[in-house]
């Protein structure tokens, strides 16, 4: 096997040991209507905003949610088409140049996603959990207001621009809080995320300026637990 096939190989590889996942959630999700990422040939797509651009007034300005669907989150979704088309091009030609692209890859793949999660994690109607999410919070955290703390202060602290998460893990078959630096870093493998928020500063900038704990306190009145809710049953659903 020559390097080009080897990375060709690992690519496919590399693909199966991420894309089955992916594709099974996407497919799990798609069932109740919620994600759709990519299209039939495998080009990652943007799906519309689930509302009005200011449907979050006042907590989320219309302006933000333009700026930040329109640029930030369908500018990952355009740059990651261009990594996969950078990626087969090196597999072609100039396979040095692969890990940049692959790098990139995660990181606008995971824009993507995360955004997609968080565009139908908020509401303007006041939800809170039940349910089966309701008996795993209770569970593993002792109760819904030690898990708005500990999701609060974990999305507040985060080191420059990244995300608060909340997923399930299945291979603990428990809920987990963690903290994501940019869209990839601090991850587990594995973990399905449910309810996940944004502290990038082009989140909440213009409206809140530099008072990032004041964004997040104000999120509280607008996450759809109802959503994070479905998302769980889709992810026991997935790994059960
Ligand atoms: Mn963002």
């Amino acid at each position: 096997m020559n390097r080009k096939e080897f990375l060709q190989n690992s690519l496919i590889l590399g693909g199966a040991g991420v894309l089955p996942v992916n594709s099974v959630f996407s497919a799990s999700i798609n069932e109740s209507g919620m994600d759709k990422l990519v299209d039939a040939n495998g080009n990652f797509i943007q799906q519309s905003l689930p509302y009005p651009e200011n449907h979050l007034e006042p907590y989320m300005d219309a302006e933000t949610m333009h700026l930040h669907f329109t640029f930030h989150h369908g500018g990952a979704v355009k740059a990651a088409n261009n990594d996969l088309k950078k990626i087969k091009e090196a597999l072609d030609s100039n396979p040095e140049t692969i890990d940049f692209w692959t790098k990139k890859l995660c990181y606008h793949f995971s824009s993507h996603i995360l955004h997609s999660i968080f565009w139908t994690n908020l509401s303007n109607k006041p939800t809170s959990p039940s349910g089966e999410l309701l008996r795993r919070i209770e569970k593993d955290f002792g109760s819904y207001d030690k898990l708005k703390t500990y999701i609060a202060a974990t999305s507040k602290t985060i080191d420059g621009n990244g995300w608060g998460i909340l997923g399930y893990q299945p291979y603990s078959d428990s809920l987990m809080v963690f903290q994501c630096e940019n869209h990839e870093k601090l991850t587990q493998w594995g973990v399905i995320p449910i309810l996940v928020i944004d502290v990038w500063e082009h989140a909440y900038y213009l409206k809140y300026k530099n008072k990032r704990t004041d964004f997040v306190d104000a999120l509280f009145n607008i996450l759809n637990w109802e959503n994070a809710a479905q998302r769980l049953d889709s992810a026991l659903k997935l790994t059960k």
